[in-house]
């Protein structure tokens, strides 16, 4: 099994982590998740999240292929765009985007400004693709539940798996957002379950509860033994249970009705106003507060 070397990256503000991993023999690697910082209170955007995964690779030396995303955020701004303009690396995300890319410029009236097809990114994969990092082997498994286009990268024994298993303290990611579903979520996490108890698993998010530091690495034998969802292998109806009613008490991302007309995109922001400004558009009454 080949073991990719993997440096994480910790955004506060989200608990989102973001990762470089790189093959040690050519020295080939991949950024999965970057993100572009971004404060509603001012609406400006930030780029220090890029900067620090770019000098990381500069000074690694790391060559960099892909700028990798997992599914189209609803917690922050996907900075892939960012860094394929300043690496030139390609961009990629799983093919089930372009439903995404549906489901969502319907909710904002975008239907005919943003392309539904998934032209936004340079590859679109499919289930149980293979491409190569350097020497390692990159399998794509599609994850859906946590959106209906999410999916796990297998880098060797590294499994990027976003948001579908957080640590095992704090269980798994949610279900409820448009083309969510806890289903769906149980039978990917099954999946991610099926690897070898070796493989170290890397989450899309931590909140680093009871003040305890951010963590983002577990086993796939930790998450069986310890996962405070699936520590006792819980029937997929009970499961169901305790993720839906969790659902049901969280409030919609802070940053959800801007993330995602942006990372429908690719990343990109909107398309700049005859003043050169871009402008976000919030739909009123699409989703009740919680
Ligand atoms: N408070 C955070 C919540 C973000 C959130 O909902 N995170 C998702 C992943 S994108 C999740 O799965 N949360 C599960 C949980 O909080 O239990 C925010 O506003 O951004
Ligand atoms: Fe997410």
């Amino acid at each position: 099994m080949t073991h990719p070397i993997v440096k994480s990256f910790w955004d506060q503000p989200t608990g989102s982590w973001q990762y470089v991993f790189h093959d040690p023999k050519t020295m080939k690697g991949a950024i999965v998740d970057p993100v572009m910082e971004f404060d509603p209170l001012s609406g400006a955007t930030g780029t220090k999240n890029a900067e620090a995964l770019l000098a990381y690779i500069r000074d690694t030396g790391i060559e960099l292929d892909w700028v990798l995303d997992t599914h189209p955020h609803a917690d922050h701004f996907s900075a892939a765009q960012l860094l394929k303009q300043k690496t030139g690396a390609r961009t990629a995300i799983g093919e089930k985007v372009t439903g995404v890319q549906e489901l969502w410029s319907e909710i904002y009236n975008l239907a005919n400004v943003v392309p539904t097809d998934g032209r936004q990114w340079d590859r679109l994969f499919t289930d149980g693709e293979t491409f190569m990092v350097g020497t390692i082997p990159v399998r794509v498994i599609f994850s859906p539940g946590h959106t209906l286009a999410s999916i796990t990268y297998v880098a060797g024994d590294a499994a990027f798996v976003h948001d579908t298993l957080m640590m095992p303290d704090s269980g798994t990611s949610r279900a409820d957002f448009p083309g969510g579903s806890s289903k769906a979520l149980y039978d990917s996490i099954q999946r991610i379950l099926a690897l070898p108890d070796e493989t170290r698993v890397f989450v899309g998010h931590d909140y680093a509860p009871n003040g305890r530091d951010a963590q983002c690495e577990a086993t796939v034998a930790e998450h069986k033994a310890q996962n405070i969802h699936l520590r006792d292998a819980p029937s997929e109806e009970a499961y169901r249970a305790v993720r839906d009613a969790r659902d049901a008490t969280l409030p919609m991302p802070r940053l959800m009705l801007a993330a995602l007309q942006v990372n429908i995109r690719g990343g990109r922001l909107p398309e700049a106003e005859g003043n050169g400004r871009s402008y976000l558009k919030i739909p009123l009454g699409a989703f009740e507060a919680r």
